[in-house]
């Protein structure tokens, strides 16, 4: 069995695919004691064992350091491009999109097997003049329009929007006065709801920054508007919490509460620019913790990779030096992530002399579900444990004989007999994130 052929005819795919479900099932039985993750040594291996992503800001323009990419393609399961997919970079002109600089990153990506948050569809920054220039009906039909542009564009290929950046003042938290709030208070349903139409796949987000404090009174108008869209059927499945930490604006004692609380309202949260000033290990390490115990907090991105990458490089805000070194506040985080694996620590087992590895390769992909390739080397009799994300689940395996333990997520496979590659069906439930891997000898 090959894993081309599970793209083949209906009839050949259900057959195939009921024989390892059946295959599979024999494993519920005589499923183990759970045992726990090895502690991962990336942020996104660490994050995808508790469930998560966990993200960086990428700049097309330094795709070709490869000081930078190394970084990134080693460490990140999710990419937001910094700029490229903002108002003035995808339409320079109304009506004629440029999608170069945006593609330059979705496709980096998409190559690294990394997932895409679309930042940012309608923000009152960064507007080309064209956009500027336009009010009324005019201006809420360019909205739409954009929307349209860009989602039909990235269709299917994007985890989440950001749909409506910063629509709130500071202070007061009242709306922030804009063009587009001058086209009336339903400007942000609207593009929602356009959104909705333009990409039913993608998880639509509203994302801003001093939403951190939930005691303050611009946290408090966001939650209003997500409770009243969630009570109105508009169309939010997510809220995004920039978290830009200052000496002005640090970090606030009730984070936790507030991504419980628009949690609480049946939207996914997720941390989306994160940095510190000064990069405090202990105060990383919190933010992260917070996210990890609030299960609809789907993921972790920081707003940038090195510290000369930041939009604020003077305050060294992140996670990697300017030499591509790893900071305090990197072994912080990825510690944090690490202790969030649940059940007890994993036994020391000595392994043994050219002890073998398990590599993943991307396979094809469907709207509901995609394929990896597993290679094993180093061992002829193995066994290898993967450790798949929720909610996503195995559905189907070849030339492998595996068992699935639907309590732990876990799979454990050993050769049958077709050798030492084989391959998984995962059906993401919309997370993609990888699956992570060990293998032992036998
Ligand atoms: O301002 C920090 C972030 C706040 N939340 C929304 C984010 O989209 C925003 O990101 C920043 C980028 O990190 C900066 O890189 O947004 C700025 C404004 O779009 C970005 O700055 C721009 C400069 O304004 C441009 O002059 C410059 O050409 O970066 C561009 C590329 O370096």
């Amino acid at each position: 069995m090959t894993g081309r052929l599970l793209a083949g005819s209906r009839v050949v795919r259900r057959t195939l695919v009921l024989g390892a479900v059946a295959a599979l099932a024999t494993g519920l039985a005589v499923a183990g004691t759970p045992r726990a993750n090895a502690a991962a040594d990336t942020l996104g291996a660490a994050a995808a064992q508790t469930g998560r992503y966990f993200g960086t800001a990428i700049s097309a323009s330094k795709l070709g350091d490869p000081v930078y990419t190394a970084i990134a393609g080693r460490e990140f399961t999710m990419v937001t491009p910094e700029n490229e997919m903002k108002l003035d970079a995808t339409e320079p002109r109304q009506g004629v999109f440029n999608f170069g600089p945006g593609d330059r990153v979705y496709d980096w990506a998409a190559q690294n097997g990394k997932q895409v948050r679309g930042h940012t569809l309608l923000w009152h920054s960064g507007q080309p003049q064209w956009l500027q220039n336009l009010s009324g009906s005019a201006l809420r039909q360019a909205m739409i329009d954009h929307i349209d542009g860009v989602m039909a564009h990235y269709k299917g290929k994007i985890y989440a929007w950001d749909v409506v950046n910063e629509a709130f003042a500071d202070g007061t938290g009242g709306r922030r006065n804009s063009n587009f709030q001058r086209t009336g208070d339903d400007w942000i349903e609207h593009a929602f709801r356009a959104a909705r139409a333009a990409d039913p796949a993608a998880k639509l987000c509203y994302n801003d920054y001093n939403i951190e404090n939930w005691t303050s009174a611009k946290t408090q108008s966001v939650y209003t508007m997500v409770k009243d869209f969630r009570s109105r059927g508009v169309p939010i499945d997510c809220v995004g919490i920039q978290a830009h930490f200052t000496s002005g604006n640090p970090y606030p004692g009730d984070f936790r509460t507030t991504l419980r609380n628009f949690a609480a309202l049946g939207v996914d949260v997720q941390i989306t620019e994160l940095d510190i000033q000064g990069a405090p290990p202990a105060t990383y390490a919190d933010v992260v913790t917070d996210c990890l115990t609030v299960p609809r907090c789907t993921g972790v991105t920081v707003w940038g990779v090195r510290d000369t990458d930041s939009w604020r490089s003077g305050d060294t805000p992140l996670l990697f030096d300017g030499d591509g070194d790893k900071k305090p506040a990197y072994t912080a985080v990825l510690d944090a992530l690490n202790a969030a694996v649940p059940g007890p620590s994993p036994s020391p087992t000595p392994s043994p002399a050219g002890s073998c590895t398990a590599t993943l390769s991307a396979g094809a992909k469907w709207p509901d579900r995609y394929n990896l390739g597993v290679t094993v080397t180093g061992s002829d009799d193995w066994i290898v444990t993967m450790t798949v994300p929720r909610p996503a689940k195995i559905i189907a395996t070849w030339n492998v004989s595996a068992r699935w333990n639907p309590t732990t997520n876990v799979m454990t496979a050993r050769p049958d007999g077709h050798g030492d590659s084989w391959g998984v069906t995962i059906k993401h439930h919309g997370n993609r994130t990888w699956p992570t891997v060990s293998c032992r000898h036998a």
